[in-house]
């Protein structure tokens, strides 16, 4: 059943929905560099929680300003002095934020620039692809500051650039930035211009495939990867069984069948 966001609900995300069915969520502290204080994360989960039943076809993730995310909100962390079970409840609030980001079936494009640390490299790594313009750098400042990752970077980042990357960053604070950050995995695309614009426009093309197709990538993929091949398999076919006989998708297979449909070509630079 349908339900619909209500974007003036949301206070420290900007929420638009564009005509083409492409969301944009912007984190919009852009004083506190985007710092993620326990209000945000309330609303992550609120917005990524109804986007999958609210006709959600694309989202592209941005941060207000200079930079895209500085991370926990360090000095929200310091006033509240909180005890160990306290923290560890905030922690879980950011679970449920980016776990529904990655397993939400909704595509989520990360546009990255300046500072995509700590925290803020964390929600980034829960998108399903990002997009860095030359400004943007990584790093993961927690052992610095004497803390410990807690938005899932055991996880996804070290998902994206390997154990030794990760642990390398978090014991020397190692920042990358540019052609180095492509090429340890950090972001997919990086982009002379504005990596917003550059993030609507795969947002776009994404949004044009089926809804469902779009759930089955953007949530089995995550899923399959927490099971054993085995299981990933059968799962796999399960999946395939449901998307791959859509009735939505006769009308593409036709167009293939009639010689009708793009061909798949490289692209042209
Ligand atoms: C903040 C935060 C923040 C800025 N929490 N308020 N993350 C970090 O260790 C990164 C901390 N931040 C920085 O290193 C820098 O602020 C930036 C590189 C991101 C930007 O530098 P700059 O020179 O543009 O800004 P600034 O002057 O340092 O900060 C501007 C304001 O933003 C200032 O507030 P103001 O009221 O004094 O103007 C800063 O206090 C505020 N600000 N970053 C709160 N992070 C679930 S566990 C996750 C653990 C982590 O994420 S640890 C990593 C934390």
């Amino acid at each position: 059943m349908p339900i619909t966001i209500d974007p003036s609900k949301f206070t420290n995300l900007k929420v638009e929905a564009q005509d083409d069915g492409v969301w944009v969520v912007t984190l919009n502290r852009p004083s506190k560099r985007n710092a993620l204080d326990i209000d945000t994360i309330e609303e992550l989960v609120d917005f990524f929680s109804a986007a999958p039943r609210a006709g959600v076809l694309a989202v592209v993730l941005a941060g207000a300003g200079d930079h895209f995310c500085a991370g926990l909100d360090l000095i929200e962390h310091h006033d509240e002095d909180r005890s160990p079970a306290d923290f560890m409840h905030v922690c879980l609030r950011w679970h449920e934020a980016f776990n529904k980001m990655e397993y939400g079936g909704v595509p989520i494009i990360a546009a990255l620039q300046g500072a995509v640390v700590g925290g803020g490299l964390e929600l980034a790594s829960s998108a399903h692809i990002r997009v860095m313009d030359h400004s943007a750098y990584f790093a993961l400042p927690e052992g610095q500051r004497g803390l410990f990752t807690g938005g899932g970077a055991t996880i996804r980042v070290t998902d994206l650039v390997g154990k030794s990357r990760m642990i390398d960053m978090m014991l020397t604070g190692r920042v990358y930035g540019g052609q180095d950050a492509m090429d340890v995995g950090l972001a997919q695309y990086m982009v002379e211009g504005s990596s917003f614009d550059a993030a609507m426009d795969l947002a776009r093309r994404a949004a044009q495939n089926l809804p469902l197709s779009n759930f089955a990538i953007c949530s089995a993929v995550s899923h399959m990867q927490n099971m054993s091949a085995l299981d990933a398999a059968y799962a796999e076919a399960v999946v395939a069984g449901v998307v791959n006989t859509q009735p939505d998708a006769r009308a593409r297979l036709a167009a293939f069948a009639d010689k009708s449909a793009a061909r798949v070509r490289p692209d042209v630079k």
